[in-house]
């Protein structure tokens, strides 16, 4: 009997399996960290279908990150100018109910608001949207999800009638033209990227095309770099599709069959002549022939995007103008073919399942729909009309009910808003404003820690068991392999304690994660997202398993989506999306000539509370920096390590430069991973604006107007020492 534990790792949404043993098994050879403790060992999981045994730098490190800077027991402070002082589990639950029950009497249940995260397991995640959505009554419930996949989400719903990526990582070998588009696979997801690049260089038919404003690590293997001006990936696709429309390559059949609203689309798409649309892209008109070229000789095309799509103030319609060009196409429904949303966070899908985003309820229901309120009210043993029927706060709107005094009580779980959400000024100060914030992390202090009036301590990964559901829809259970640090609890616990003693003792009754699972999946039963054949024993036994799964006992191939050309609207057909462009929400001009955009790097996990106390990875990505184009440095008089100043509407930040080609002129680029805590002024979002898609009401992180000012000569990248700074809370 092996003494490892088979889990997932806690990081990006590629979902790869790793097993883990306990550090006593190694003796001697023990790997112990700077402070002596000893290390668990992690490898990849050989027999999980989705990576194969591989993992990149943050998998293989996870375990270097779990001990250090822990929160181990709930603190509080009446005020943030406080000190927090240390209190039992019984005092913290204690106020935090008594202040739900003040605000809900006072200002009633559309005061409280939740915001959680893709890093939540979806036990956390049910349990929370049974506590506000279902208990309380109110649907402001979000997560950091409404940052990342919202537009995803709603460009989903809104073509096929139903959220879900329709592919699955096989396609990756099966596809004759991977379109990758505001996606910098090869750092954000490696271990799938790895597959499709041996796939690509093998095979010298198949054809990469990569759309992204930079040159990244991900452009430098493609056939074809579209290093488009941000913001024009609707011109852009437009124009490809005008282009596939004149050269004949419409599977008329399809389009006729299987599909509605072509003709408006048609409309729209005769407005983007390629000559204009290659001049707006910034980008040769031989190149934009290229990519339709590709796209339309190839028999199967896969698209992948993220980040540079989603984020933005046209996120949803950018998604659903991809859609469009498989629809046009014909390619969806079959191997190596369709446009497949790469995940960011580990469980982010599992959110979606659980309803955890303030428009959504449990099992892929939407709160606007009546018939899903009535069934999930059902389900809970609720009164008819208890849950509220209108859509809750999203991220940024919760921010923005602190600023008017609508929202009364917060609690932020598993995000760390004060580094991760746009404009942080507005951010920090409305949080100062908060009259109670509750902060439930595993680790301390985090940046947000420091605007919170209660700490709750936070089992992580690895100290409590629940089930994550990767980019392909495919659910691993993640074993606990050790106890909490301290008295930290599971999300889900802490979510139930209050439930119960809010006075819902029988709907928060549960012994155990499997026994919430046991309940999450009878509400999926025939949903898209059914998992009703799936419980804790059975993934334990079957090992990880694609959804749809449901309890029928008929053997289904769940790869792929939509393999009978029926979609989830009521006709059974994709809906086309008409969408001309509207470009960026903050276009640049004489006074913020530069775009910037923002993004990660491939050691670095978010705001750093992991991946900054590994120092492999510090080594590896020591400073945060600013990329800017050889030509624009030499007209301000910016060279290599100069510090530059680069100043917003909103803000400001500093940075040394990196002088490089991979940024398009008139474009820079910042890595987000920074926070107050890890450096001194250079916050990513000190910059950004929350302006945002109107339809998923995703905030168009990768881009805004700002001016650079070089302040410093010399001194600047690799040349501090990676320093951690207190944000005013003890390291
Ligand atoms: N190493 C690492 N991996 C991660 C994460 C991490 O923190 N670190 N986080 C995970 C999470 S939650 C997420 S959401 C994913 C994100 O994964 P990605 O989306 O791949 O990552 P980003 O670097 O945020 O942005 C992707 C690219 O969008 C480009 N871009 C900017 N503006 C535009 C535009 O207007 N059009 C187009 N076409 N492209 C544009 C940027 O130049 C950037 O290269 O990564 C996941 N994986
Ligand atoms: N400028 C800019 N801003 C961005 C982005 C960008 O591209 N550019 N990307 C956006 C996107 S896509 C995302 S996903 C967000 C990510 O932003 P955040 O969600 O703020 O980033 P993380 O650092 O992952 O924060 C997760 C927190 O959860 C804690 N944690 C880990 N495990 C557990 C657990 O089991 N329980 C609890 N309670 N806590 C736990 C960690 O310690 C950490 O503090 O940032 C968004 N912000
Ligand atoms: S690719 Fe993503 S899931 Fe896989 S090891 Fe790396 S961070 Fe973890
Ligand atoms: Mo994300």
């Amino acid at each position: 009997m092996s003494d490892s534990t088979k889990t997932l790792c806690p990081y990006c949404g590629v979902g790869c399996g790793l097993e883990v043993s306990p550090p006593a098994g190694l003796g001697k050879q023990t790997n112990r960290d700077a402070e002596g403790t000893p290390i668990w060992k992690v490898r990849g999981d050989r027999e999980h279908p989705s990576s194969q045994g591989l993992v990149c730098v943050k998998g293989a490190t996870i375990a270097e990150a779990i001990d250090k800077s822990r929160l181990l027991y709930p603190m509080m402070r009446n005020s943030l100018d406080e000190e927090f002082r240390r209190v039992s589990w019984d005092e913290a639950l204690n106020a935090i109910v008594n202040r739900i029950q003040t605000v809900r009497l006072t200002s009633g249940p559309d005061a409280l608001c939740m915001y959680g995260s893709g890093q939540f397991q979806t036990e956390d995640y049910y349990i929370a949207q049974k506590l506000m959505k279902g208990c309380l009554g109110t649907n402001n419930f979000d997560a950091n999800s409404r940052l990342c996949m919202s537009s995803a989400v709603a460009g989903y719903i809104q073509s096929f009638g139903s959220d879900g990526p329709p592919c699955c990582y096989d396609d990756l070998e099966l596809t004759d033209c991977a379109f990758l588009i505001g996606t910098n696979t090869a750092e954000c997801h490696p271990i799938i990227y790895n597959r499709l690049r041996k796939y690509h260089k093998k095979n010298k038919h198949v054809k990469m095309i990569v759309v992204d404003p930079r040159r990244t690590t991900t452009a430098e293997d493609a056939d074809l770099h579209l290093a488009i001006r941000p913001g024009t990936d609707i011109d852009l696709l437009n124009g490809m599709a005008n282009l596939l429309m004149r050269w004949g390559y419409l599977d008329t059949a399809f389009i006729e069959e299987c599909t509605a609203n072509f003709p408006d689309y048609a409309e729209v798409i005769r407005s983007y002549p390629p000559e204009l649309v290659a001049r707006k892209c910034g980008i040769r008109l031989d190149e934009l022939e290229t990519a339709a070229r590709y796209w339309g000789e190839s028999k199967r095309v896969l698209s992948l995007w993220s980040m540079g799509v989603n984020q933005s103030s046209e996120g949803t319609a950018k998604v659903r103008t991809i859609i469009n060009l498989h629809l046009m196409t014909g390619q969806i429904g079959k191997p190596g073919a369709g446009p497949f949303s790469l995940t960011g966070q580990p469980n982010a899908m599992g959110g979606r399942e659980a309803g955890g985003l303030a428009n959504l309820l449990p099992g892929y229901r939407f709160v606007k729909n009546p018939q899903h309120r009535a069934e999930v009210e059902q389900f809970w043993g609720l009164k008819p009309g208890q849950i509220s029927p209108e859509v809750g706060r999203t991220a940024w709107e919760m921010i923005a009910g602190l600023e008017t005094g609508e929202v009364g009580f917060l609690w932020v779980a598993a995000t760390n808003p004060v580094v991760s959400m746009p404009d942080l000024e507005r951010t920090k100060a409305a949080l100062r404003k908060s009259p109670f914030t509750v902060y439930q992390d595993a680790y301390y202090p985090t940046e947000t820690a420091a605007y919170a009036h209660v700490l709750l301590p936070a089992a992580q990964w690895g100290e409590k068991t629940g089930v994550m559901t990767n980019s392909e829809r495919r659910v691993t259970l993640c074993e606990a392999f050790r106890s909490p640090k301290g008295i930290a609890r599971p999300d889900w616990e802490i979510f139930a304690e209050v439930g119960r003693r809010l006075g819902f003792a029988d709907k928060f009754a549960f012994q155990n994660s499997a026994e919430v699972y046991a309940e999450f999946v009878r509400l999926t039963r025939g949903r898209p997202c059914d998992v009703t054949g799936l419980s804790h024993e059975r993934l334990k036994q079957q090992g990880p398993t694609q959804w749809p799964c449901p309890d029928s006992g008929a053997k289904r191939d769940s790869s792929r989506l939509y393999t009978d050309l029926r979609f989830h609207t009521p006709d059974g057909r994709a809906r086309f999306g008409a969408y001309h462009s509207k470009g960026l929400a903050e276009p640049p001009d004489i006074n913020y000539p530069f775009v910037l955009t923002t993004g990660r790097l491939y050691g670095h996990w978010h705001t750093l509370s992991r991946t900054g106390r590994i120092d492999k990875i510090r080594q590896m990505h020591p400073n945060p920096f600013i990329e800017i184009h050889p030509r624009d440095a030499e007209k301000l008089e910016i060279a290599e390590g100069d510090w530059v100043e680069v100043l917003s509407r909103r803000g400001k930040a500093r940075f040394p430069a990196k002088v490089t080609k991979a940024i398009s002129p008139g474009a820079v680029f910042v890595p987000m991973h920074w926070g107050a805590l890890w450096a001194e002024d250079s916050e990513a979002n000190a910059l950004t604006h929350p302006e945002c898609c109107p339809d998923s009401k995703q905030p168009e992180l990768k881009a805004c107007a700002v001016q650079l000012v070089r302040v410093g000569v010399g001194g600047g990248v690799g040349v501090s020492e990676p320093e951690v700074l207190s944000a005013g809370v003890p390291v």
